[in-house]
Formats: structure tokens, sequence, C-alpha cells
């Protein structure tokens, strides 16, 4: 997809549609009082407060009519330009554009106007000649937006709309738009069952059905298997510590507005914890260590609770009750390079086996004259980055160097990944962080018998099992894995009067095999079943009638494909194991 906001001419045309859109909401609510139109990478929107008046997806329609009459009496845009007294006086019955014009630099004396028609809007500009040139345009969405961003605030309505300078291009979009909802995991994990939000519970906490807790045990299993073999040990800890415990990882002072409130028991003072990195000081601590138990490596699939605003959470992707593939690792200062090498070759290792390609590295570091954010020691810092860069460099992979993105207490690297809708997220981590250790008094004793401080790694290989299930949904559009796929096998007899015996014969052998498999019983015709096992997206269809029956054979059909092959119930189940054990994509079966 074009980014209009690179794109000058598509930028223009698509801020003179939030005018033209402004205008006819104007023609159709006179009480319309109007925000801010901005273009965005897709289009534009505008936020409009209607005075308790709620736009409804099914009245976008009406406005685009009204659009269109508007841009067809193809009015010449008008600019103008008056001082900023004048346009206080201009729009003295409008709060948002009084608030837009005080919060103008005060070097902008000269402010200006575009009028097309009846209409006149507060604009920098440019816009384009006349409201003819807007004829390729379309209205997606109406949502609540808070004004300025601020829960505080009033809600006002936020109408996303594109344009285009062709038919065509619009189309192709709106094709792309469609395609995106299909691939949105929110859709495939309704569809598939995979997990459900309640009111009840709550907004952000999604509840993984089991469907959906299939996929993350075998998530689960998977990266334990690999942490463990890389010398990680797994811990439990509780997913509350008291405001102490905070106050003493500077979270308290420093993460307090991502967290949910305290609450008081006894005499203690919990918060759900929003990181698991103070528990994870704490275990380090609980023992004496030297620099020859140096890295020791604490895991723990850990539940998280963080205060995401209710506008961004959004399925699994951004939630508020989340579980992290977490680790700390502690090293010493020469230790860093190695550690983190492996860190990323985990992370390239995990992407390989998903057949993830399309994700990208960051690399964040520190804005050297920020002296203020960023802790003062140059030395440490240069060292730190400069290994950060090193290891990348050795292992040949591209990234993106964020200077003044850093943490104040180290360098990262996170590994972006573009969902379906909406923009980029973090999926791994890796963050170096020189000063909790420091905080939390941690030491080993180093080979001279001096007592040094640890260096920690904080990392996330999946980032949240809740996240990483949402961006595999998206990229797979639901047809998992084999190895990950909730239900493996769909038995499908024939006649069930027939081949029902068969099927379940075959249900047990492949049941003992460690496969998930389901035996499709009901009477329903065979063209039925099949259609539902697709969509159901399960991997593998098997038809069992009269010839597979008396020959012993199986027929199966792998999701997507056209094609039937018909094997030894013994080659079958061969088969299928090592499809599952050496976790085949689907496009290399
Ligand atoms: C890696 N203390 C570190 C940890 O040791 C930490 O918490 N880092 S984090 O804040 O970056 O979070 C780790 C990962 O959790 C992120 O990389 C991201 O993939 C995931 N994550 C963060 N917020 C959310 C959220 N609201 N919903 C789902 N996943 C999230
Ligand atoms: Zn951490």
């Amino acid at each position: 997809m074009i980014n209009m906001k690179e794109n000058e001419k598509l930028s223009i045309l698509n801020h003179s549609c939030a005018h033209l859109l402004a205008q006819a909401v104007k023609h159709l609510y006179p009480q319309a009082k109007f925000w801010v139109g901005p273009v965005i990478e897709d289009g534009f929107y505008y936020d409009i407060d209607l005075d308790g008046e709620v736009i409804k997806e099914e009245d976008l329609a009406v406005i685009e009519k009204e659009m269109k009459k508007c841009a067809k009496d193809g009015k010449r845009i008008i600019r103008e330009e008056i001082s900023k007294k004048d346009a206080l006086e201009k729009f003295k019955d409008d709060p948002y554009k009084i608030d837009l014009i005080n919060r103008m630099d005060e070097s902008e004396t000269i402010i200006s106007c575009y009028t097309q028609g009846d209409f006149t809007d507060l604009c920098r500009g440019p816009h384009v000649e006349t409201t003819k040139e807007l004829k390729h345009f379309k209205l997606l969405k109406v949502s609540g937006a808070y004004w300025k961003g601020d829960a505080k605030n009033k809600m006002l309505q936020r109408i996303y709309g594109v344009c285009y300078e062709n038919e065509e291009d619009l189309e192709e979009h709106l094709k792309l738009i469609e395609e995106a909802k299909q691939r949105d995991h929110r859709k495939i994990g309704k569809d598939l069952d995979i997990f459900m939000s309640h009111d009840l519970v709550g907004k952000g906490m999604p509840l993984w059905l089991p469907n959906g807790a299939l996929i993350r045990k075998q998530l689960e299993n998977y990266i334990y298997e690999k942490e463990r073999k890389l010398g990680y040990h797994h811990v439990y800890t509780p997913c509350v510590g008291t405001v102490d415990l905070y106050k003493t990882s500077g979270h308290w002072d420093h993460y307090k507005e991502n967290m949910f409130p305290s609450m008081k028991v006894d005499e203690e003072e919990f918060v759900l914890r929003p990181m698991n990195c103070p528990h994870h000081m704490l275990v380090y601590g609980n023992s004496l260590h030297s620099y020859r138990d140096l890295p020791i490596r604490i895991g723990e699939f850990a539940t998280d609770f963080r205060y995401e605003a209710s506008g961004a959470v959004k399925g699994l992707e951004r939630v508020r009750c989340m579980c992290q593939n977490d680790a700390h690792l502690f090293v010493t200062p020469e230790q860093i390079g190695e550690e983190f090498k492996k860190v990323v070759s985990l992370i390239l290792d995990v992407y390989h086996d998903f057949g993830l390609e399309n994700y990208s590295f960051r690399l964040s570091l520190r804005d050297k004259e920020d002296k203020e954010k960023y802790f003062d020691d140059d030395k440490m810092w240069d060292e730190a980055e400069n290994k950060l860069r090193e290891v990348l460099n050795e292992l040949g992979v591209d990234y993106f160097e964020a200077v003044g993105e850093a943490a104040f207490y180290g360098p990262k690297l996170d590994v972006e990944v573009k969902p379906a809708v909406g923009p980029e997220v973090t999926l791994s981590t890796c963050q170096l962080d020189f000063l909790l250790p420091r905080r939390f008094d941690l030491s080993y004793i180093d080979k001279d018998g001096s007592r040094q401080v640890p260096v920690v790694l904080h990392r996330a290989i999946f980032g949240t099992f809740d996240r990483f299930t949402a961006f595999i949904l998206e990229e797979t559009k639901g047809s998992l894995p084999s190895w990950l796929a909730p239900v493996q096998v769909n038995v499908i007899p024939v006649n069930n009067e027939y081949h029902l015996d068969y099927a379940s014969e075959i249900k047990e052998l492949l049941e003992n095999e460690g496969i998930r498999v389901e035996v499709d019983g009901r009477n329903e015709k065979l063209g039925y079943k099949m259609r539902e096992s697709t969509i159901r997206k399960i991997p593998f269809s098997l038809i069992l009638g009269n010839s597979e029956r008396d020959n012993q054979t199986i027929s199966y059909r792998i999701y997507g494909r056209e094609e039937t092959t018909t094997v030894s119930k013994e080659e079958f189940i061969k088969y299928i194991k090592e499809v599952v054990d050496t976790k085949k994509l689907n496009r290399d079966l």
C-alpha cells in the first residue's frame, strides 16, 4: 500500500478530501464542530464533535453521497490569510479552533484558512485547486476518539476515509483492506474458536478457548525445550508484588502510568505486576554467585498486567493481561557480546522454524547529547552499543539504528512486525540493563575475589504468547502448521453406516501416536463435511470409504490442495508423525 503521507500528491488529495468530508458533515449535522483532520499512512480522518449525536457505519454512505454532491459543485478552494487576532475573532464560537489557534507558535502571526463554497476551515494547506478533483474516495469506518487522545476528555467521532486519483487505485486499496480484514487475527480467532472476550471479565482480557489453549501449550513446550537446551532455568513467581518491590526496581517512578492501581491487603500494598524483572532479580539474589556460574539465565512464562489505553487494546495483539516468554540473563560485562549473540541466534532460529520472513530488527541506541535521559557512563554505553552492532554484523542481519530510542538503562534490540491491520508492533526484544542489578544490590564474586555487579539482559523471544499467537494466525491466515494446529487430522467416513467403524479404528491408531484427531460422524454429505474441514483449516482431512476400508488404506487431502493421496495406514501414520515431529511448514508438505 502506498504511504499517503510520503506521497505529496496523494497527501494533498487526501487532506482536501478530509475538508470535503467536514463540509458534508456540516450540511448533514449543522451542530458539528471539527477538531483535526490529518492525512495518515492509509488515507485521512477527521475528528468531529456532534454534540451527543452518534454516527454509525450505515450513515457513512449518506455522508459519502453528500460529499459527492459538494464535490460536483466544483467550487474553487480559496486560501485566505488572516492575522491571529482576526482568526480568534472569526472562530470565536468554535472552542476547538480557538484551542488550535492558541497552540500555534508565536512566530505564526499569519493564519491561513481554506474556503470551499459554504465551508471554511482553519488549515495550513496546501489543497487541490477545486473540489472537482475529489472523485475517487471512500469513507471506511467511524470510531470514538478522545479529544487530544486523553480519556479524561470528551469522546469525539473519528471518520476514516481514503482518496485516490483514479478508480483503479481506489479499488486496489479497498481490495487490500478486505484482504487485511480476512487476515485479521480477531476474525480468525473468532472463526476458529481460538479466543473470546467478555465485558464481565474486562477490556483487553481475552479468554483462551480450548483451541487457543492447545496452540499456546505447543508454543510453550516448543520454546521451553529450546531454552532448556540453551541452559535456561525456569521458575514460577507470583503475578503480584508489593509497591515496595516496584519502588526498588524504579518501575513505580518510571512506569506507573502503565500499571494497574495498587490494592491493600492487611498491611501490604500490592500491584499486579507489569514486568517480571524484579522477581527474577530476587531469585538471582537468593544465592551467592561466582563468575564461574555466569551467565545465569532465569526464564518464566509469566503473567503480567499493564494498563493499555482502552482504544489501544486489540484482540490478542495488545492486551492488558499477557503472558511473556520472559527471561533475564545475568552476565559479566565481558559476556555481553556472546550472550547477546545467543539471543539473536535464538530469535533467528525460532523465526526460521515458523517460516517467518516479514520482520525487521531495530537497534535502539542512546542519544549521546541527551545527558538527562541516559545515565552518564559514556565508556559503558559505547562499549555495549559497539558490541551489539558487532554481533548483528557478524550474524549478517540487517537492522535500523534508532538513535535516542534506548531506555535510560541501556540499549536494546527489537524485532518489529506489521499486523494485518494497524501499525507495526514489537515481537521479540532483547534489552541490556546496567541499572536494575545495582538497584537490587546484586553481585558475583570475580576472579580476584572482588564483588562485582552483573549486567542483565531482558529478553522475550515470542514477546508474549498473546502477541505471537496473533501474529502467527495472521501470517498463516489461520492455516497453522500441523504441529501447532488444534486438530491435526479430521477423519471423514464417506458413509457412517459402512465406514464409521474403520474411521474410529484410524482415530484410535492416530491418537495412540499422539496425533490430535477427530472423527466427523455426523449424518451429513461428504462434500459438506469436507467443506467444513476446510473452513476449520484442519491440515489433514482423511476420506474413508469402501476402498480404504477393504484395502486398509487412507485417502487424505492436505488443506488448500486439490489432490487426494492414497497410502497404507502405516505409511500415513509414519508420514504425519514426521510432519508433526519435524514441525514441517505447510509450504513444505
Ligand atoms: C523482556 N522486562 C522486559 C522483559 O524482560 C519487558 O517487559 N519488555 S517489554 O516491555 O518490551 O515487553 C516484552 C514483550 O511483550 C514486548 O516485546 C512485546 O512483544 C510484548 N508486549 C508488550 N506489551 C504487550 C501487550 N500490551 N499485549 C501483548 N504483548 C505485549
Ligand atoms: Zn525484564
